[in-house]
């Protein structure tokens, strides 16, 4: 009987589960193939945590390594029941409360490893934790896509550690009690864009889908919806969307560099952003929000169980 020890946290509402011992062994190479070799020889524990019933498609997973660069704090490969991710930003913040929680790291700044690169973040009082994301950028601007049964979508596509295609002339309502016509849509676009062969500039498939409007609360600018790759939207505004909007932002002299915005979720959660330019039309975004840990537990991978290595339909 295998027992895989994972620290449930959230961040925003969204959660993510950190898998502390147990997991599987990867080796000491680069994140980057620790990564490829998760998903050619260890899919199963993937779906083992993550997917019904240990887990639902809202859960994103993430994988506790040691990191190659000992500047690092800690390595991190995130997943979800989809697949793999880049990165992933509340993911990290997630990451950074279950370092805290285990004493691993103290108040201050810190390197997290991931697989697209070094991550530097901040943790301070009250689970406030401020990262700075990957670059980012917008590759094409006012992409039309026909989407069949819904009409035409006119839609940005950037880079913030994931895919993302930011529709732009949505005016769907963005509330809580609409999520379930919003992720109808959300994945129409999303099929449409898979259909109509519209990828990233080396083929890569845009499995994020961000909807936005105007925010709830005035102290916002902007509020928004996001669909994430294993089916289900983001309690949080999303990480790794935000950087994906300031790289958009940015490319439209919209937003300033150093000029705050402030993202809030389909459920009322903040994130606080800024960027700064890079010299080759890329941002770096800063992201702050809270993680709180709220889980500790011993998974039961029991060989007799059916559905042992999740439910798969
Ligand atoms: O915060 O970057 C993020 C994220 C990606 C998928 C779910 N959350």
């Amino acid at each position: 009987m295998q027992r895989i020890q994972v620290i449930d946290s959230h961040t925003g509402g969204e959660p993510t589960r950190i898998i502390i011992a147990g997991g599987p062994d990867l080796g000491d190479g680069p994140l980057q193939d620790r990564r490829r070799i998760f998903a050619e020889r260890f899919d199963d524990i993937r779906r083992a945590v993550v997917d019904e019933p240990r887990g639902s498609d809202v859960l994103i997973g993430g994988l506790l390594c040691k990191p190659v660069d000992n500047r690092c704090s800690a390595g991190v490969i995130f997943f979800d029941t989809a697949g793999f991710l880049g990165m992933c930003g509340h993911g990290t913040m997630g990451f950074v409360a279950t370092l805290q929680h285990l004493g691993h790291i103290e108040l201050g700044p810190h390197t997290i490893e991931t697989p697209v690169g070094p991550v530097e973040i901040e943790l301070a009082e009250n689970n406030h934790v401020t990262i700075q994301n990957v670059a980012s950028y917008r590759t094409h601007a006012n992409v039309q896509i026909d989407v069949p049964n819904y009409g035409l979508v006119i839609g940005d596509i950037a880079w913030g550690g994931n895919w993302f295609f930011l529709v732009k002339n949505s005016s769907e309502e963005l509330s809580s009690d609409n999520t379930d016509h919003l992720l109808r849509v959300t994945k129409q676009i999303r099929a449409a864009l898979k259909q109509q062969g519209v990828r990233g500039p080396n083929q890569e498939e845009i499995d994020h889908i961000e909807l936005y409007g105007p925010a709830m609360d005035s102290a916002n600018q902007s509020k928004n919806f996001v669909l994430c790759p294993g089916g289900e939207y983001d309690r949080s505004p999303c990480g790794t969307g935000t950087s994906a909007k300031l790289a958009c932002l940015a490319a439209d002299g919209i937003l300033g560099a150093g000029e705050v915005w402030r993202q809030e979720s389909i459920i009322g959660s903040v994130f606080e952003c800024s960027y700064q330019q890079t010299g080759d039309e890329k941002i770096v975004p800063t992201i702050r929000g809270q993680a709180y840990v709220c889980g500790e537990s011993n998974l039961i991978l029991d060989p007799h169980d059916p559905f042992c290595m999740g439910i798969q339909i």
